[in-house]
């Protein structure tokens, strides 16, 4: 017993070298070069907060050194010696606690005034800046949306930003809260469904800034990241160009994986948002997706249909990372996460929900590897080709039928619904103007196909589900040319 208390009471060497060394290890986290430390700032909101922390830091290091300060020399100096009885007992002493309660407010007053400047300085740009660019950031488990809505781009986990130009985001979720953070750049407002938050910050130098997720949303939380590709205005119009350019027709196995795309993916990818009105088709389509949910929410979440929202891949090949800032984008990657994206990430809505991987022992594709590496193939064959630029927005042009046929393939209708008479998901449209106008008794084929269309749920044809989203977005007149259209499918 003796010992053992002996013992304790020295230092043990052992016990201080590994918590000085643990210690040291954290701290490390702080290096500027780190590439997720607040402290190696790249613009002006994330200077702006990292100065205000160490500002706020250093009052409360002082007050911690006079306070410990002032316990030790007390507890030295008033320490009970041999022989004395209680020391003098007092009770009040209206100076020292005037002293105590306004020195405390005034440091409270001195770190408020700072950090209340700064809540209105980060929370928009400065007034007079000019050219602001506007992205609109949604978060999804567990991968991040991007959309550019003045040059119409859609992409994910890639956030391309022009170096010196103020960017405001504006933050949605389409399922849980999330949180948007640049440790860098900016940061970190939460992405709440059914509200808008924003935030804004500047890239000053070109480079890859890495984003989180600060807020647990779910099993893949910690891999819901992010990459803020910062670069000069001219690298940055050129990218935009890009994205608004088609690739070169794929050809020898990317062509193949083109056609395996089509069949396995297509239902939840989109690639292709340089296309004439896919941009806003793609928006209309999963905003309905999402107001389905919240007006009937499934216990599953807003993913319990065969269809979730998925990221985009127009130019995929162009991307420097995938899965949510996960991996290199490689050949090697890329196969790795076909076959079985459980591999690199758990809980993914794309493993749970796609019908290549359902039914199988282990939830692997069922794709030879040969098949899957055709997919990858075509999936990095994604890059703007040597074809015209698309340009936005274009309103005119097709008319009728085949501008009808233009919005079935802009709205995903035909990712469900076949031009024959077999079942994709839902019934073929082989004839389905004359079929319509026998469906429901009173009701014209005309407007069979508008109630369809806008509030599926209100008839089902016999043997299907509800599975078709409501496309309240489509206008009296898209729905008039999609019946042309209709008209034609004989
Ligand atoms: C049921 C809908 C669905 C289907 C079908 C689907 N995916 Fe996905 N895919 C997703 C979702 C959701 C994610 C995001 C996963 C995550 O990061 O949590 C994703 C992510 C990806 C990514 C990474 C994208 C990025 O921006 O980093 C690639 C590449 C991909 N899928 C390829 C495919 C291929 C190839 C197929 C066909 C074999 C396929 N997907 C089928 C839903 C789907
Ligand atoms: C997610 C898959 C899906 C998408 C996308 C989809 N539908 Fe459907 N659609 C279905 C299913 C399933 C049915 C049958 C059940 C029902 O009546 O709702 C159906 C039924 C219909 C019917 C009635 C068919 C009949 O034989 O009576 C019409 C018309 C229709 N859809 C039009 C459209 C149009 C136009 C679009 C695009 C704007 C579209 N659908 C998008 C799945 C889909
Ligand atoms: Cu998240």
């Amino acid at each position: 017993m003796h010992s053992v208390r002996k013992h304790t009471r020295r230092l043990n060497p052992a016990l201080l070298g590994l918590v000085l060394t643990v210690a040291a290890l954290a701290a490390s986290a702080c290096y500027p070069d780190n590439p997720q430390s607040t402290f190696g700032t790249a613009g002006p909101v994330a200077k702006l907060q990292a100065d205000l922390f160490k500002f706020i830091f250093w009052i409360a290091v002082a007050v911690f050194v006079i306070v410990e300060a002032a316990v030790i020399i007390f507890s030295l100096k008033f320490r009970a010696k041999r022989g004395e009885g209680l020391p003098e007992q007092t009770h009040g002493n209206t100076k020292l606690e005037l002293t105590w309660t306004i020195i405390p407010a005034l440091i409270l007053v001195a770190i408020a005034i700072p950090t209340i400047k700064g809540i209105y300085e980060t929370a928009e740009p400065p007034s007079g800046s000019k050219d602001v660019l506007e992205i609109q950031a949604i978060g999804h488990q567990w991968w991040f949306e991007f959309r550019y809505p003045d040059s119409e781009v859609i992409t994910a986990n890639e956030l391309h930003v022009p170096t010196g130009r103020p960017v405001v985001v504006k933050l949605r979720s389409q399922d849980v809260i999330h949180s948007f953070w640049i440790p860098k750049l900016a940061g970190k407002v939460d992405m709440v469904p059914t509200r808008e938050n924003h935030l804004w910050f500047q890239a000053d130098e070109a480079g890859v800034y890495f984003g989180q997720c600060a807020e647990f949303c779910g099993i893949s939380h910690a891999k819901m990241r992010f990459r803020v590709i910062a670069e000069e205005p001219e690298k940055y119009a050129a990218w935009i160009k890009g994205m608004r350019t088609p690739p070169d027709a794929p050809a020898g196995t990317a062509a193949e994986g083109r056609t395996l795309f089509a069949g396995n993916c297509s239902t939840c990818h989109t690639s292709d948002s340089y296309r004439d009105g896919a941009y806003a088709a793609e928006i209309t389509q999963q905003d309905n997706r999402f107001a389905a949910w919240l007006a009937n929410p499934d216990p599953e979440g807003p993913t319990a249909s065969r269809i979730v929202s998925a990221p985009n891949l127009t130019n995929f090949g162009e991307r420097i990372t995938f899965a949510a800032g996960l991996r290199d984008l490689t050949r090697d990657s890329l196969v790795e996460w076909i076959r079985d994206p459980s591999s690199i990430k758990q809980g993914t809505h794309m493993q749970a929900h796609a019908a290549v991987y359902q039914e199988t022992d282990d939830n692997t594709a069922k794709l030879t590897d040969v098949e899957i590496g055709e997919i990858a193939d075509y999936l990095l064959s994604l890059k703007p080709g040597e074809g015209a630029v698309v340009e936005t927005p274009d309103a005119g042009g097709a008319t009728g039928a085949e501008k009808g046929r233009q919005l079935a393939a802009a709205n995903g209708c035909t990712a469900c619904h076949s031009t024959g008479d077999n079942t994709v998901v839902g019934p073929g449209w082989k004839g389905i103007y004359e079929i319509a106008a026998t469906r429901r008794p009173g009701l014209s084929a005309d407007a069979y196909i508008k109630e369809s269309i806008k509030t599926p749920a209100a008839f089902l044809v016999p043997g299907f589900g509800p599975i078709m989203p409501p496309f309240a977005g489509l206008s009296d007149k898209d729905i008039t040319d999609i019946i042309e259209y209709m008209k034609t499918l004989k």
